[in-house]
This record gives C-alpha cells, structure tokens and sequence, in this order.
C-alpha cells in the first residue's frame, strides 16, 4: 500500500493524479505545510518528508520525497501500467532527460519568469527560451513528449504548464498539449479527490 502525504492545493494534488492513472491501491494522509505565499500554516510533525514539505510516499518501506522521484519511482514500480518506458525500450533515455529536465531547467524557468527576474537576467533569459523552445520543438513533433503515448513525464510537464500558463507565451499546440493531459479521467479524478481533502487557500495548485 503506498501512503501518500498530501497538503490540498499543492504539488502533491498532482499525484494523486498520478495514482489514480495507475490504478494502485493508496491511502492519502493530510498533512499540514508552510503556505509561503500566505504566511499560513506550517510543517507537520507526522510528515516524513525531511523538509516537511509535499509531495512525499511510503512504499514497501521505503520513503521518496521530490515530485520527480516520486514519479520516477512510482512509474518503474508499476511498470505494467505503461506510463514509463523501461530500460531496454529505445524511449528510456528521452523519459528520463525530460523528467530530470522538468526540474532542473523547466521548474526554474517558470518561477524565473513569475519573479519577473528574465529581464534582469541573460542566463535566466536563456534558459527560459531554452525550455519553451524544447517543448514546442517536440510538440511541433508528436502529441506527447515521447511520441503518440502519454507517459508519466507529460503528467508531470503538463501539470505545471497548466498551473504556470501566463509565464509562457501564447500557443495553440502548448494550450491544445494542456488539454489534451490535463483533462483525462485519472487527472479529473485526482483534482476532485484533492477538493473533497479539504482545500486549503485560493487559486494555484502547485505551490503552496
Ligand atoms: N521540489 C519539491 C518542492 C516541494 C514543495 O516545495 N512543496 C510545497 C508545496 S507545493 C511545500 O510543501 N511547501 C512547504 C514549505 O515550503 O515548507 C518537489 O517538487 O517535490
């Protein structure tokens, strides 16, 4: 049973998302969080997360903290599920770039460009032009990162664009990739379970 520690309205909503497109049996544990933008809230003791933030899980013993762990640990565990391609399928080595990219290029680039800090900043500047030029270049591709098949990379990158739309410029395939991901059942399911927790705040679902 994998234990999901869950604040409402957060990066953990995402992956209840993600449970419900696997289809395995979890249980979601309410934690508390520091809500930065709101000052409110704050870490809760019966979180293991070591920074006492959300996303975490427990499975078979074992504690994953970081969206991108989570994901890459819950995709190779449920293999048989489809959404992450396995070592020896030739789609592996683009999976992995796009989900080790998502937080070490793209997630930066969209707060950059929410701090308002890509004017002041050629390498933020860069960096930013960078990421949206690699989404729509692989859009301008195929309907999914990888090719025809939804995977749990485009789970992750389509969950963010859709909370950060107004950070990137204006563009039917990125809006039409949006809709495409973000309104299957198991992510419309995800959202209503993540209301009927309690929904803390108002507005954004990625960061506190
Ligand atoms: N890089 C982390 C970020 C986790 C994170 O910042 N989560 C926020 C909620 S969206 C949080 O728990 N904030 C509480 C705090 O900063 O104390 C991940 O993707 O898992």
């Amino acid at each position: 049973m994998i234990t999901l520690y869950h604040a409402p309205q957060s990066r953990s909503t995402r992956i209840i998302g993600l449970l419900e497109e696997l289809g395995v049996p979890y249980t979601i544990r309410p934690v508390s969080i520091f809500r930065p933008m709101t000052g409110e809230g704050k870490g809760d003791a019966a979180n293991p997360h070591p920074d006492k933030r959300v996303p975490a899980i427990e499975h078979d013993g074992q504690l994953l903290a970081e969206s991108v762990a989570i994901v890459l640990y819950l995709g190779d565990a449920f293999a048989e599920r489809g959404l992450a391609p396995q070592p020896g399928d030739p789609r592996r080595g683009a999976y992995l770039t796009w989900l080790a990219w998502y937080a070490a290029e793209f997630e930066p680039a969209m707060f950059a460009a929410f701090a308002g800090e890509l004017d002041a900043s050629p390498l933020k500047r860069r960096a930013y032009d960078a990421a949206i030029h690699r989404i729509e270049a692989a859009l301008a591709k195929s309907p999914y990162l990888l090719g025809d098949a939804y995977s749990a990379a485009d789970f992750l990158v389509a969950s963010a664009l859709s909370f950060g739309r107004h950070a990137f410029p204006e563009s039917a395939a990125i809006d039409a990739y949006i809709e495409r991901c973000t309104t299957r059942p198991a992510i419309l399911r995800g959202q209503s379970l993540d209301e009927a927790s309690g929904a803390q705040g108002a507005g954004a679902r990625l960061p506190a």
